[in-house]
């Protein structure tokens, strides 16, 4: 429907494929075509980072989405899928280790697994033990949930401290190991922390229509102690009878995750290194872009709500200093106190909250 936006994008794309010179190991060049299958937006910011951090990265990247297919894919036995979520710190050193599982690409990931191995056992010792370690505690905390419903706020952060904060954790480990960033970007933990759930909180906002119609049983994240206020069950919310309790729900869970902003503020103005940076800041404009969208937007329980190709090409352009990380915050949050005071969301209850956190994060811009 923005016809002259499709270009800037996908040009893009296709001049970081050509510029990303395929690597002459196999196994690597493997990789990689993953990467680029799986995540093509992800696969450009890691490409543009140097060797041998690129490398790592682009390994941890497979070895979470391995542990991330096993636990997504519902036809696994929980009395099989726990153990497994478990002892896969252990299997990422087994060669030619191979699962069964999955679907489309992540079933290929999986078919082949025993490349990601391969090149695992090739990195540095302290990359892979960083990468070893994440896993194991991803796992445990995935098996944890595996069966535990998300029901207060301190459930919804801790899971998302399991598969996204701890994202974060290891990151910021590898790029002080590298030399790139100091030590104290790792020693931070809490900030990493609040990073990977930024993240992570908008993509379980935006997906909710994609999460509630997954078959067999679909897997929520959305925490009752928020949703309760609004409604009965998270599924009535489909309905356009219920949209004014959905949305009012849906503000909450906003406001929620811009609570993290101010803290991935302070992580990103520690970074040295540009490259480094940009690859930690585009997720978090994207991020902050998708919230402004889906903030009062009933669409959001209708369909997919996307910022537009030709922004995401902008944000991909301009973003190489805090000055335009500040420039794209100040106008996601003119987007959202637009919203806030508009007459739409005036008799929502979190709305003096929301006002708050949009005020105080403007200064701090
Ligand atoms: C960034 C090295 C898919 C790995 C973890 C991510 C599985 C569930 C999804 C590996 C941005 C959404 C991708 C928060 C990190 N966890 N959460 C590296 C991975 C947000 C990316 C996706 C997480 C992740």
């Amino acid at each position: 429907s923005h016809p002259g936006e499709i270009l800037p994008l996908a040009r893009m794309y296709r001049a970081a494929k050509r510029a990303a010179k395929l690597p002459k190991d196999p196994d690597l060049a493997f990789c990689y075509g993953m990467l680029n299958d799986v995540s093509r937006s992800f696969a450009i910011v890691i490409q543009q980072l140097p060797n041998p951090l690129r490398d790592a990265i682009c390994i941890f990247y497979l070895v979470l989405r391995g542990l991330d297919t096993v636990e997504d894919d519902m036809a696994l036995d929980v009395g099989f899928k726990v153990p497994e979520l478990k002892r896969f710190h252990e299997r990422i050193y087994e060669r030619g280790f191979t699962m069964a599982c999955g679907y489309n690409h992540y079933q290929r990931l999986m078919a082949q697994f025993g490349t990601v191995v391969n090149v695992f056992l090739g990195l540095e010792e302290r990359h892979q033990q960083v990468i070893a370690d994440i896993t194991r505690r991803m796992g445990y905390g995935m098996a944890e949930f595996i069966e535990k419903e998300v029901k207060t706020v301190a459930d919804y952060d801790l899971y998302c401290h399991y598969v996204a904060g701890l994202v974060g954790i290891g990151l910021s480990q590898l790029f002080a190991a590298s030399g790139l960033e100091a030590p104290s970007v790792a020693a931070q933990e809490e900030l990493a922390n609040h990073m990977g759930l930024f993240l992570q909180k908008t993509n379980i906002i935006r997906d909710y229509l994609e999460d509630i119609l997954e078959e067999p049983a679909p897997r929520m994240f959305w925490p009752r102690e928020i949703w309760g206020r609004y409604g009965s069950s998270l599924e009535d919310f489909q309905q356009p009878a219920n949209r004014k309790q959905a949305v009012q729900c849906l503000n909450h869970m906003v406001t929620d995750a811009l609570r993290h902003v101010p803290h991935c503020m302070r992580y990103l103005e520690q970074l040295q290194h540009v490259m480094v940076f940009r690859f930690c800041a585009i997720p978090q404009i994207m991020a902050a872009g998708t919230l402004a969208l889906c903030y009062n937007n009933g669409g959001v329980f209708e369909g997919v709500v996307k910022m537009r190709r030709g922004e995401t090409a902008t944000v991909f352009e301009t973003c190489s200093n805090l000055g335009d990380v500040y420039g794209w915050f100040l106008r996601f949050l003119e987007i959202l106190e637009e919203k806030v005071c508009s007459q739409a969301a005036a008799d929502d209850p979190t709305l003096p909250e929301t006002r708050q956190i949009v005020t105080t994060t403007r200064q701090l811009c």
